[in-house]
């Protein structure tokens, strides 16, 4: 039994808009009824899993899901054509921030010795809140096998739980037993918190963890760090964060050395990189990997072309601290939404051998879903268009013409 890390990576939908749903996401807040490219941002996805695969690493898909969400709006007691307001929360393709799909807990961590993933309710903001069944859907079919899986239904409202974007997990190596971190929000002033200790400590509870808990500062909500994922990363012994990422920030990291003394914490201190430029680069919205050749921080051109962040980067690499190699991704469509390459993955550890493996991909089975993309997604929509689009079958045939090269229609209901 080899325990790996895969990344699954959400596939970007051909609905991918700029509706300026998520307050609090500065980003998304911005590029608001902006024109989006669907089919480039989706190619932008597939070329990041490629670099991924590239590096050596273990990559899998989840897919885009229905959209416009018609069982949402029937439950609302409307339709596409009549749904107003609530149209663009229907046809949005968020679901392809896969780190909001759920939270996992490696076989090593948990009490049954079993993965134990719950998938997330995203009850905080409206057009999200309707992603988790599908996203169960999916999760149940990658990860049926329960000799080595446990797949949990969601945390009840209205304790708001993202994800795998407010969890890290530190250990010596993947497949040994790590400490998982809950990182939970309290709504100041300006925006909401949208991860609540309450769902935190259910999903640890029922994930059988022992897992330290640390509150995200109310300066970085106020700064836009929606999610504690856009402050901080974490992969094996390194915890890369800002310095204003966690409130009560000593006692966290006490505990975290008492747990796994060979942590390295490495912080990125204000008069270096400000909040403003870690939340405007997405310095920390990177995947930071294990390779061969030591770790790899795949991060987004933003970060690259924000002097300070680019700065502070390069010291890392050229000093002798564990981040080895850059690599710059392009994946500006999905960025502009407040999603970055560590928006876009769930990483699971477990044996690839246990995993559905239509949802496990490798170079040739990406060309094959760039081929898909490049005949069926939009080239470009614009917020004009959305009054004609309504019930956009051609985007419902894109995702059935993507599901069927992958051998994947029992994903559609
Ligand atoms: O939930 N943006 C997403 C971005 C999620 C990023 N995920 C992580 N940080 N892990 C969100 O705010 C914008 C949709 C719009 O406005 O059209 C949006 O949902």
């Amino acid at each position: 039994m080899t325990l790996v890390e895969i990344n699954f990576d959400g596939i970007v939908g051909p609905t991918h808009n700029y509706a300026g749903l998520s307050l609090g996401n500065l980003a998304a807040t911005r590029s608001a009824g902006a024109p989006s490219f669907p089919r480039a941002a989706a190619l932008e996805g597939v070329a990041k899993m490629r670099a991924c695969a590239r590096l050596g690493l273990a990559q899998g898909v989840l897919l885009p899901h229905a959209r416009p969400n018609r069982r949402w709006l029937a439950e609302l007691g409307t339709d596409p054509r009549h749904a107003g307001r609530l149209w663009a929360s229907a046809a949005s393709a968020s679901a392809m921030w896969a780190a909001n799909a759920a939270t996992v807990s490696p076989a090593p961590d948990t009490r049954d010795g079993r993965c134990h993933l719950s998938v997330a309710n995203l009850v905080t903001m409206p057009h999200r809140a309707h992603e988790w069944p599908e996203t169960l859907r999916q999760l149940r079919l990658a990860f049926a096998d329960e000799r080595h899986f446990a797949v949990h239904g969601p945390v009840p409202p209205p304790f708001g739980d993202e994800g795998a974007a407010n969890h890290m997990r530190l250990c010596a190596s993947h497949d040994a037993p790590g400490v998982e971190v809950f990182v939970f929000g309290e709504t100041g002033e300006l925006y909401p918190a949208r991860q609540r200790y309450e769902a935190s400590a259910a999903v640890a509870r029922r994930h059988g963890l022992e897992a330290l808990f640390v509150r995200q500062s109310a300066e970085a909500i106020a700064a836009g760090a929606f999610h504690n994922d856009v402050v901080a990363v974490a992969n094996e012994t390194v915890l890369l964060a800002h310095e204003q990422a966690f409130a009560d920030k000593e006692r966290f990291f006490g505990a975290l050395r008492e747990r796994l003394p060979d942590v390295q914490v490495i912080e990125v201190p204000p008069a270096e990189v400000s909040l403003t430029d870690a939340v405007a680069s997405y310095l920390f919205n990177a995947q930071l990997v294990t390779t061969p050749e030591g770790m790899a921080l795949i991060l987004p051109l933003e970060a690259m072309n924000t002097p300070s962040v680019r700065a502070w980067a390069e010291r890392q690499v050229a000093g002798n601290g564990p981040i080895r190699r850059l690599v710059p991704v392009d994946v500006r469509g999905s960025m502009a939404n407040g999603g970055g390459p560590a928006c876009l993955r769930l990483r699971v550890v477990c044996d690839p051998a246990t995993v559905d493996p239509r949802f496990v991909v490798e170079e040739a089975k990406l060309d094959r879903i760039a081929a898909v993309i490049e005949a069926h997604w939009p080239e470009r929509v614009g917020a004009e268009d959305h009054d004609t689009l309504r019930d956009w079958p051609a985007a419902e045939a894109a995702r059935r013409a993507l599901l069927e090269v992958l051998d994947l229609s029992d994903v559609a209901d």
